[in-house]
C-alpha cells in the first residue's frame, strides 16, 4: 500500500508541488504553521528517521539541498527558516513516509513548544 506522500510524488493526488525530480518532490503543507511551510520527501518511502539506511546518505543530504535552494526560492533564506523531521510518536509524526519540514516567512518563536 503505497503512502500518502508516495502517492502525491507521484502524482496520483494532487498537491502544490514547488519542486520534483527522479528522487525527491516538495510540496506545500495543506495545514501550514507559517507563511511558507514545503514538505519535502524522498520519492520512495523511508516510513522515518530510524529507517534511514547508509545508502540513502546521498538522498537524505539532498533533501536539504533541495530546501536550501527553495527556501532562496522562496525568498525566505536570508531571514531565515527552520528545518524540521519529527520522528515517530514524541516527535508528533503524523504521515510515516520521511518529510523535511522548510517553514519560515515569519519569526517562528521557541524551538520546542511550552511543556
Ligand atoms: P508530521 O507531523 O511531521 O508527520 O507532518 C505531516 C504533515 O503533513 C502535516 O504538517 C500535515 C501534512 N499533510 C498531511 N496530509 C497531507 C496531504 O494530504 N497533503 C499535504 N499537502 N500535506 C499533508
Amino acid at each position: 500500500m503505497p503512502t500518502l506522500f508516495e502517492r502525491i510524488a507521484a502524482g496520483e493526488l494532487p498537491a502544490d508541488i514547488v519542486y520534483r525530480d527522479a528522487e525527491i518532490t516538495a510540496f506545500r503543507d495543506i495545514h501550514p504553521r507559517a507563511p511558507v511551510h514545503i514538505l519535502i520527501v524522498p520519492n520512495k518511502p523511508i516510513p522515518t528517521a530510524n529507517d534511514i539506511a547508509d545508502g540513502d546518505a546521498a538522498l537524505v543530504g539532498r533533501l536539504f539541498l533541495v530546501a536550501r535552494d527553495l527556501a532562496r526560492k522562496l525568498g525566505i533564506a536570508e531571514d531565515g527558516y527552520r528545518l524540521i523531521i519529527n520522528c515517530n510518536q514524541n516527535g508528533g509524526q503524523e504521515v510515516y513516509h520521511l518529510h523535511l519540514h522548510l517553514i519560515g516567512g515569519a519569526p517562528l518563536g521557541a524551538m520546542v513548544g511550552a511543556r
